[in-house]
């Protein structure tokens, strides 16, 4: 409400609609080439986890074929797989990291 207010004494007010980013999550998928101890190495390096968790991590892909690095937002996540597919290119393995919208 205010001097320009269109409306007639009717007190409107009107709040933000605020909507929660969506998430994305990103995987790593297995194959038979890269090394295990690659896999653990880019986990830890590039999703701040410590050996066990990496290790776990790692251990679930290679067992069930996919498996689940951690959840960000849109951009986050996709820095995340450039970052990992440009790291297993410069050491020519063929480790394939992907984001999927949760
Ligand atoms: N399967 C690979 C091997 O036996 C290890 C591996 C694990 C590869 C996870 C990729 O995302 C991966 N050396």
């Amino acid at each position: 409400p205010g001097p320009d207010d269109p409306d007639q004494g009717v007190v409107t007010r009107t709040r933000p609609k605020l909507k929660r980013p969506s998430l994305y999550r990103v995987l790593l998928l297995n194959d038979d080439y890269t090394p295990m101890e690659f896999v653990v190495h880019v986990v830890e390096r590039f999703f701040n986890k410590g050996r066990e968790e990496a290790t776990r991590i790692m251990l679930h892909v290679h067992h069930h074929g996919v498996g689940e690095c951690g959840v960000f937002t849109y951009e986050v996540a996709e820095t995340k797989v450039t970052q990992v597919m440009d790291f297993a290119r410069k050491n020519q393995h063929p480790l394939q990291c992907v984001m999927e919208k949760q």
